[in-house]
């Protein structure tokens, strides 16, 4: 069995290659590894539900998921891009306030997802602004590109 150590050295080399995390200070990335979940999925498991609720923010550690979403005059969500190691999702509903605003669909399977919960997840941005500013304009950014693609 691998130990809490190894565990704790593992993911906090992984998230300082992620280029969101970029700017964090050592002991913060720490701090966030001591209070990560990994949450394992299967290919065609949904990983959010457009429409739900939601207070978790996610990171890819191994594998890959779509994103889609409903969209005017089609019968299905429509797929808008692919994630895969080292990229994140489930920043919009806690940033803008508002339930999930597309579905994240495991598309591999043994994709593996770091998960930070709400409070956990305004303390990493909270204390670092350049984090803060960039995100909020990215999810300002979905928004407008939401409204271009006549999301539902
Ligand atoms: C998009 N429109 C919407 C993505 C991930 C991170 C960043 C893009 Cl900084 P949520 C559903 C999640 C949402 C986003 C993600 O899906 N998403 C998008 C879009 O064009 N959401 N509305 N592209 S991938 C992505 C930028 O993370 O957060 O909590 O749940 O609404």
């Amino acid at each position: 069995m691998r130990t809490t150590q190894a565990r704790h050295e593992e993911y906090f080399s992984f998230l300082r290659s992620v280029s969101l995390l970029r700017g964090l200070p050592e002991e913060k990335l720490a701090k966030i590894v001591d209070c990560l979940e990994v949450d394992y999925f299967e290919k065609g498991e949904h990983i959010i539900r457009e429409g739900e609720e939601g207070n978790t923010f996610f990171i890819i550690a191994k594998g890959e998921v779509i994103v889609t979403q409903s969209t005017e005059g089609f019968a299905e969500p429509q797929e808008i891009k692919t994630l895969g190691v080292g990229d994140y999702f489930g920043e919009k509903a806690l940033i803008s306030e508002d339930v999930r605003s597309a579905n994240i669909i495991c598309s591999e399977n043994d994709t593996h997802c770091l998960v930070v919960d709400r409070d956990n997840f305004n303390q990493m941005v909270g204390t670092y602004e350049e984090l803060q500013a960039y995100l909020k304009e990215y999810v300002e950014e979905l928004s407008r590109s939401d409204e271009r693609r006549n999301c539902k």
